[in-house]
């Protein structure tokens, strides 16, 4: 079996989280020079969005990096065949199972990596010719399944032989060296990336993720089957209020058009859908993308030599 690290063709075992709407080409570009791999998410772009975005960050970057496939995004056929024709490193995929699409990004020689929130898929992406498998717990920001990440990983890493990557509350050393002891081989980590200088999300929302605390999120959606997880706030408040008196899908849809843009190219974190995991209670300055993933690792392999002692029956 590859190691995480060849598979993405990084010095790190870690993926960008792909943000949508956020993760473009220069945050992307900013976490492969880091030593990770960076992902544009394409979804809620145009096939000639995405085309130009891969186009510059094979100016800013000679490293490998991927894009995101999120699969409910209607034009997400033009979106394969730009992936293929431009023949991408890495594809990950969200939201929904890529069965559909694996044959033909494999034949382009990209490598295929999707984000699964249960073993069922899991085992079918193996079985399909996935290359890794993300597991993501219900602590991540953005669409959601319900598993968390402590209970999904293990299990996850126990149902196939192909190398599992951990997300889902992971910003930290700590959270890097949790992975590791859950049998992952690598993370994505998305929220703590919000706080990059490369990140070009509005400053209003990275103040958000700055001043957010453990209790800042909640999920929306779960009356249509589609959780999203967000920072609580006017929008949040008034979509959990519509659910709760039997608004159907359609009125919930209504009230949640266009407010990822709002959110993140305005700034308006009250209206608009600021997305964040669990963890942005961790996330507490803005650094350069590099840097976070250096922190990660070294605070992650000290505590995992730390914490040897936890086999000690003394246990001080
Ligand atoms: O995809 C994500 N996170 C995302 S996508 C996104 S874009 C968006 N924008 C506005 C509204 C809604 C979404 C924002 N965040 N994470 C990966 C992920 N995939 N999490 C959960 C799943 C998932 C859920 C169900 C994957 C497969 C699935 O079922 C498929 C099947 O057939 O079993």
């Amino acid at each position: 079996m590859l190691n995480v690290c060849e598979v993405l063709g990084t010095e790190y075992p870690i993926i960008q989280g792909a943000m949508a709407r956020i993760a473009d080409a220069q945050l992307a570009a900013a976490v492969s020079e880091g030593g990770g791999l960076g992902i544009i998410a394409s979804g809620g772009e145009t096939a000639e969005w995405l085309r130009g975005q891969i186009a510059k960050a094979r100016s800013l970057t000679q490293k490998p990096f991927g894009v995101n496939l999120m699969l409910l995004a209607p034009n997400i056929d033009e979106l394969v065949d730009v992936v293929c024709e431009e023949k991408v490193h890495v594809v990950t995929t969200g939201a929904g199972n890529p069965g559909k699409y694996m044959a033909r990004l494999k034949e382009a020689g990209v490598k295929v990596i999707p984000v699964v929130a249960s073993v069922a898929l899991a085992v079918r992406m193996e079985r399909e010719g996935a290359d890794a498998v993300v597991a993501e717990g219900t602590e991540a920001g953005g669409h959601i399944g319900e598993i968390t990440t402590m209970a999904l990983t293990p299990q996850v890493v126990d149902a196939v032989s192909i190398p599992v990557l951990c997300a889902g509350g992971v910003a930290d050393g700590r959270g890097v060296a949790a992975a590791f002891m859950l049998g992952a081989k690598g993370v994505q980590v998305g929220t703590r990336f919000l706080s990059a200088y490369e990140c070009g999300v509005a400053q209003a929302y990275k103040d958000a993720i700055l001043a957010a605390k453990d209790t800042s999120t909640t999920a929306t959606g779960r009356s249509t089957g589609h959780p999203v997880r967000c920072l609580r706030n006017k929008l949040t408040r008034k979509v959990l209020k519509l659910e709760a008196t039997g608004g159907s899908e359609d009125e919930i849809n209504e009230l949640c058009t266009g407010t990822l843009a709002a959110a993140v190219r305005d700034g308006d974190v009250q209206n608009g859908s600021v997305m964040s995991g669990q963890v942005a209670g961790l996330v507490k300055k803005e650094q350069p993308a590099a840097e976070i993933i250096r922190e990660l690792f070294s605070e992650g392999a000290k505590i995992y030599e730390d914490r040897a002692d936890i086999c000690l029956k003394s246990n001080k």
